[in-house]
This record gives structure tokens, C-alpha cells and sequence, in this order.
């Protein structure tokens, strides 16, 4: 084993340490985190698994895969001349773009000279003698760190198809969250896409565009919203610019960390004439603002869901020229009980004549035959499958090392039930490990919220250095209470539905996975507040010494 040469930096309990702050993964999280400690004049390294920074921006290279936040929020916000010098191209940036502004923002600050790439962390152990963390990677490397924080992403441990018989496969398959570099060739070829999630549903027309014949399996449609995108000019990014301190202080006030205003009103404040021209002018606008500025209670309330959903049904068969497919694309739960996705021509591609939709809710894919895609009913011979059947979220990346606290605790233990976090950034049992964008943290605009809960860590240390504490962990009392509060968030809101329909920030897409509240389900701007009056009263939650 051998151990890195870094000069040792600091002494916690008595036991030098390589680097301050360890951090795993360099997507948004761990870039955000290593910012900050660098702030603070504290040594972090940063190790990645992939082979530059981006995470999910890294892996996810599908053809269509794209941000559905809008781009001049989908962004940090740390720093103003970061903001005033970069300008995005589009609405919603491609994965390119977005992977060439997670490099400039690295370089720009000089972060890269911290991190490691192709470097995967396999275990992680709180040596409780030294107070300190000593992390391995795969190539038998081990580090020294006072504290650990984990950027492992929500979206980053893929589901792995579960369908026999697809090693025998003749043809070429792909997952969507492992692409090939080098892209995929699909003219000509005969192509069955499996998952019809936000990455299905961006892949749909990009396929069609090339392939010979696309076969779409679905088992459950989707709300798909119309992500109207568009480029900016020079012009609109003046506007952005003269509006940016007022978009920001919008995102941080608003439920999902976007820069909306509230609807003023809930549906029944209207006619129902009214009710149709505020829903038409919501979804010539589209995004996520079809959601928030039409009316106010689409999330709580059934009957105004029902008739937000009525229409966008009235969209789909208005599109789809094809009755049957139009009917089996129209979704029977309520919006939001599954995280809708922002699509492009997503609809219109079933008018084709190279594509057609298969329904597998009731005749299920059995397996891969070494032709192609056998279902409970017929055979489907292609020449390329595509996977899309995302992820196990947001914990399921945890399962990939082992987090060991003290009394030789492992972190995949304690969450076997489901996660339990205080604040969704530190757990009872696990000195000093900062989780980042973990669980139990907002539903919302990634960037944003990583941006609140990092803005905390460093408040944290930053307290924790000028009180001459070397270790915090939340009480089991605070973490109990926080667990509580995401189920009974999640209670309140249609998102609870979503464990009838496979919802994966329920963990319902994974066959076996406790079915729980995996997020903050309260709103972004009140996680905010939470992170705030945590640190105003002085850190009732936690102990340190
Ligand atoms: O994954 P998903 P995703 N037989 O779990 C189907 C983010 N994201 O990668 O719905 C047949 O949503 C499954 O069917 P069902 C975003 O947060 C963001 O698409 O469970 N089908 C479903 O259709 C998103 O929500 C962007 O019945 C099977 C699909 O596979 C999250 O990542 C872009 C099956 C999986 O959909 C996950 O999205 C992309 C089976 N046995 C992703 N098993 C942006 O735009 C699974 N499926 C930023």
C-alpha cells in the first residue's frame, strides 16, 4: 500500500493528516466543496472515479442529454466574475457545454492542481484513536483527513438492466449513463430504446433522427413538458446580466430553487375559461414555469393536479396523430408523482414513420435474445439496444464504498432502511463526514442547493476553527427528527404518489429498495432557512468538541 506524498498539513487529535478535507467525486458537489475549503485556508483533495471532473456531466454523453434547469441558474454562484464572464449558449445547455464550463471553472480557480482523476475510493474508515479518516482508493492508496465529504451525486450508480440473457445479445447495447466516447452510429440499425425517464425521453429524438426503425418500450409514460429551448444572443445576455442579482435572490426564495415567482392563486380562484388561457399561456412559455406560475396548489391539490393533467392529456393527442399511441403516452398519476422531464420533439416523434411505441406496463420484457428484445407478447429483433433505466438514486452511490463511523459502523447499514441525515449533510455515528448532496436535501435545482449546504460546511469549519473544535456529528436525537421530517414533507405534497409508479426519489425503481422519502420535501428555500437557524442557535443538533 502505498501512500501519497503530500506534505502533512494539520493535526487532528494528535495524528497528522494528509489534507484537511477529503472529498469524493468533482461534479458539482466536490468542485463547490474544494472552492470553499481553498477559501478557508484549509488543504482538500479531491478524488474522482471518472477520468476528468464533471460526474454526472462526465458520464452522461448521450446524444440529447442536456440540462432542464435553465442554463443562467444551472450554475455557481459563488463568484460574480465567474457569472459575468460566462455565457451559456442555450436555454438548456448539452452535456458538452455543460462538461466544458465544469473544466473552465476548475481551471479558472486553479482547483485541478487538487484533484485525482481515475481514482476510485473504495473504503472510507473513522479511526477513532486519531479522530481522523483514512480513505483507500482502488490502487491500494490511502489517505489521512481530518474530515470527509462525499459529492457522489444523485444520478451517478446506474441501474444495470436487469434483463437475462443480454451477455448472448448479438447486437451492440448501451447504457445511457455509460456512452461511449467515441458516440454511437445508428444509421441504418434497427434500435430498441428501454426507459422512457428524463434521459429516455431526451434520447427519443436524437435516435429517430438517424436510425432505420426506433422501437420505444414503455412502461410507464411520463409528464413530459414542452422545454421550449432556444439560443441566447449577446442581447438576451444582457438582459440576464441586468437582472442577475434579482434571478439569484429569486432561486433562493422559491420551493425548487428557480427563478420564479409564486402564481398568486390556486385554481379555483378562476373560471374555468380562465383556468384553460392561464394553463395555454403556461405551456407556450413552458419549463418548469408551466408548473409554478400557472397555479399554486398543482403539487397539494388533487383536483387542480387532475386538471393541469387533463390538459397536458389534450396536448398529447393533439400531437400524436395516432389515437392508440397518443392514449398509451398519456399518463394516469398525477403530475409530479414522478419528476417530470423537459422534452423536445419528444411527442412528435411517434408521427414518424421509423417509430413505434411499445406498451410493456402489463406484457413485460422477459429478456434479451441474442436478436433482440423479447416482452411477454411478441419478439423484437434490433441491432442495437439502448438502456435507459437510470439509476439507483441518490444513496445508491453509497453502496459503492464502504463508510465505516465509529464502532465499526458501516454507513450501508445504517441506511439500509432508508437514509438518516441530520440537516442531509452529517449522520449520528460519523464524525466530521460531510454528506453533499446526498439525501435529504431539496428536490431541486442542483447547483443551488449545493451551493447552500457547501455556503454551510464552511460556515461550520470556519466556526469550528475559531472555537477550537477538531470534530462535530449530529445528535442521534436531530437525526431521528430530520428523518421524520422528510416523510411527514413528503405527506404533504401528490410527490407521495410516486410510490405507485416506480418513483425513484421514493427508491421505487429499485426492486427491493425501501420505499421511503429520500429528499427535503418542504421546499428549497425553507431547507435554506433550516441551514441558517442551525448555525444561529448555535448548533443544537450537533455535539463537537
Ligand atoms: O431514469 P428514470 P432517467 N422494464 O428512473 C424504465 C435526472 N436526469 O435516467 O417508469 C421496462 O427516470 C422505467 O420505467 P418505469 C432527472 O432527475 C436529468 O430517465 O419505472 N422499463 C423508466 O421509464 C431524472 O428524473 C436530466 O415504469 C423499465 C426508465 O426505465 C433522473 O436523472 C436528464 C424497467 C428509467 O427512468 C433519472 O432519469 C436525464 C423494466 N424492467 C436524467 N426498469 C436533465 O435533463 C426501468 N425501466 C438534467
Amino acid at each position: 500500500m502505498s501512500t501519497p506524498s503530500n506534505t502533512p498539513s494539520s493535526d487532528a487529535g494528535g495524528s497528522a493528516v494528509d489534507v484537511d478535507v477529503l472529498i469524493v467525486g468533482a461534479g458539482f458537489a466536490g468542485i463547490r466543496t474544494l472552492y470553499e475549503t481553498r477559501r478557508l485556508g484549509l488543504t482538500a483533495r479531491v478524488l474522482e472515479t471518472g477520468g476528468d471532473v464533471g460526474g454526472t456531466w462526465y458520464w452522461n454523453r448521450y446524444p440529447g442529454a442536456r440540462t432542464d434547469s435553465e442554463s443562467w441558474v444551472y450554475a455557481f454562484c459563488f463568484s460574480q466574475e465567474l457569472l459575468d464572464e460566462w455565457s451559456w449558449s442555450e436555454r438548456y445547455p448539452g452535456q458538452p457545454e455543460v462538461e466544458r464550463y465544469l473544466r473552465h471553472v476548475v481551471d479558472r480557480f486553479d482547483l485541478r492542481k487538487d484533484m485525482r482523476f481515475d481514482t476510485h475510493v473504495v473504503s472510507a474508515v473513522f479511526d477513532e484513536a486519531t479522530g481522523t479518516w483514512v480513505v483507500t482508493t482502488g490502487a491500494g492508496e490511502t489517505y489521512r483527513a481530518t474530515y470527509l465529504a462525499t459529492g457522489l451525486g444523485h444520478s451517478s450508480f446506474p441501474y444495470r438492466p436487469p434483463f437475462p440473457g443480454l451477455d448472448g445479445f448479438r447486437g451492440e447495447w448501451h447504457q445511457s449513463a455509460r456512452w461511449p466516447r467515441e458516440g454511437v452510429d445508428f444509421r441504418g440499425k434497427r434500435v430498441a430504446l428501454i426507459g422512457t425517464g428524463a434521459t429516455g425521453i431526451q434520447l427519443v429524438p436524437e435516435i429517430a433522427a438517424q436510425a432505420e426503425h426506433l422501437t420505444v418500450f414503455q412502461r410507464t409514460p411520463n409528464w413530459v413538458l414542452p422545454a421550449r429551448n432556444h439560443a441566447l444572443d449577446e442581447e438576451a445576455w444582457r438582459g440576464i446580466r441586468a437582472e442577475y442579482d434579482t434571478i439569484w435572490q429569486k432561486v433562493f426564495a422559491q420551493n425548487f430553487a428557480l427563478p420564479y415567482d409564486s402564481a398568486h392563486r390556486v385554481a379555483k380562484d378562476v373560471s374555468p375559461q380562465e383556468q384553460q388561457e392561464i394553463l395555454e399561456r403556461g405551456y407556450r412559455i413552458g419549463h418548469f414555469q408551466f408548473l409554478f406560475e400557472t397555479f399554486d396548489d398543482v403539487l397539494v391539490d388533487e383536483t387542480t393536479n387532475e386538471l393541469v393533467c387533463e390538459f397536458l392529456r389534450g396536448k398529447i393527442r393533439e400531437t400524436v396523430k395516432d389515437p392508440v399511441t397518443a392514449e398509451l403516452l398519456c399518463p394516469r398519476y398525477p403530475l409530479l408523482a414522478k419528476r417530470p422531464p423537459l422534452g423536445t420533439l419528444y411527442y412528435e416523434s411517434f408521427n414518424r414513420d421509423n417509430v413505434s411505441l411499445v406498451d410493456v406496463s402489463r406484457k413485460p420484457i422477459v429478456d434479451v435474445t441474442p436478436d433482440g428484445v423479447r416482452t411477454a407478447e411478441a419478439d423484437y429483433p434490433v441491432d442495437v439496444i439502448v438502456f435507459a433505466t437510470g439509476f439507483d438514486a441518490v444513496t445508491g452511490s453509497y453502496h459503492t464504498l464502504d463508510i465505516v463511523g465509529r464502532d465499526g459502523a458501516h454507513l450501508r447499514d445504517k441506511w439500509q432502511d432508508g437514509p438518516r441525515t441530520n440537516l442531509g449533510a452529517m449522520v449520528d455515528g460519523f464524525p466530521n463526514l460531510f454528506v453533499v448532496d446526498g439525501p435529504h436535501v431539496p428536490f431541486a435545482n442542483i447547483p443551488a442547493v449545493v451551493d447552500r449546504e457547501v455556503r454551510w460546511i464552511g460556515r461550520t469549519l470556519a466556526q469550528m476553527r475559531e472555537d477550537r473544535y477538531t470534530v462535530i456529528e449530529p445528535t442521534a436525537e436531530a437525526v431521528d427528527k430530520w428523518t421524520d421530517l422528510m416523510a411527514e414533507l413528503l405527506q404533504g405534497t401528490l410527490l407521495a404518489k410516486g410510490a405507485d409508479v416506480h418513483a425513484w426519489f421514493l427508491g421505487g425503481n429499485i426492486p427491493g429498495k425501501p420505499i421511503v422519502a429520500m429528499n427535503y420535501h418542504g421546499g428549497a428555500n425553507n431547507y435554506f432557512a433550516a441551514l441558517d437557524a442551525e448555525i444561529d442557535a448555535d448548533y443544537p443538533g450537533f455535539t463537537r468538541r
